[in-house]
């Protein structure tokens, strides 16, 4: 069991490692992690399990995507991103979102993520709708995440992304960082979660039902404890992430 990765030329091989140099040097004199993050995130997390469809292709740099309400203010993030890219023609967009998003966990702090080149750009957008609301628990979130063939433990992983970053009320309507450092990619959002409702912070209700689910609730405690463990199944639910509708299990 496995995935089989398609082979990519010596010559795309060195462009990967050579754009990942650059974001690192932009991703850290922009203080855009963040947003970074976000961008690969949204641009993956449109995949459906069953038709295919959606997934890190590229695709979110689309005008109509961009207008998705769920991606407002991620015009911004493609627009950073645009002069690195760029430099490198060889690669696919689909690719160089995804390699940004690892770079940004991993300038902050965060753990290695594994990268696999050789996505190929789509050029179909997935509907709007597919990405998850805040405004809504458990069973919503199952139901985007397992749509997307992700679990349980992978939805409480990946929410500890929110260690970067903040709301800002003129995109989402929401104000405010989950943490005192939204520049650190630590454990310290598991941490605040359990501390719960502080002046100056936010949570959402989605990240709330991290707490009141009794499937979700146990990895919280876990990953607030043990920085190590978040730091595992974070690198890997994020791999998966990366890799929706990409290279064949085997
Ligand atoms: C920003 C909420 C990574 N996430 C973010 C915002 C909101 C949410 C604020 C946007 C803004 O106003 O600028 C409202 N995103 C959600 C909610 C859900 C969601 C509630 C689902 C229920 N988030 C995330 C994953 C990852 C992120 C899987 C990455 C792996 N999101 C993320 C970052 C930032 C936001 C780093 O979704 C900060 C961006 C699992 C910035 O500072 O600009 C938590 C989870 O999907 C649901």
């Amino acid at each position: 069991m496995g995935k089989s990765y398609p082979s990519v030329s010596k010559e795309y091989k060195e462009a990967v490692d050579k754009c990942k140099r650059k974001l690192r040097a932009l991703i850290q004199e922009k203080h855009c992690a963040p947003i970074i993050l976000r961008l690969a995130w949204h641009a993956a997390g449109t995949f459906d399990v069953q038709s295919k469809t959606g997934g890190p292709f590229g695709t979110i740099k689309n005008p109509q995507e961009l207008a998705h309400v769920a991606n407002n203010g991620l015009d911004i993030a493609v627009r950073l991103l645009e002069p690195i890219k760029e430099q490198f023609p060889i690669l696919s967009y689909a690719d160089f979102y995804q390699l940004a998003g690892v770079v940004a966990v991993e300038i902050t702090g965060g753990p290695e993520i594994l990268f696999h080149p050789g996505r190929p750009d789509k050029t179909e957008s997935p509907p709007e709708g597919r990405l998850p609301d805040a405004k809504k628990g458990s069973d919503h979130l199952r139901e985007v995440f397992y749509r997307m063939g992700l679990s349980d433990k992978d939805i409480v992983a990946l929410s500890g992304a929110h260690t970067l970053g903040m709301c800002h009320k003129e995109r989402s309507g929401y104000q405010g960082a989950w943490t005192n450092n939204p520049l650190i990619f630590d454990n310290s959002y598991f941490r605040e979660l359990l501390t719960g409702d502080k002046e100056g912070f936010i949570q959402l209700p989605s990240d709330k039902a991290l707490l009141e689910d009794v499937a979700f609730r146990p990895y919280v405690e876990k990953y607030a404890q043990d920085e190590e463990a978040f730091f595992a199944d974070y690198a890997e639910a994020h791999l998966k992430l990366s890799e929706l509708g990409f290279a064949d299990e085997v």
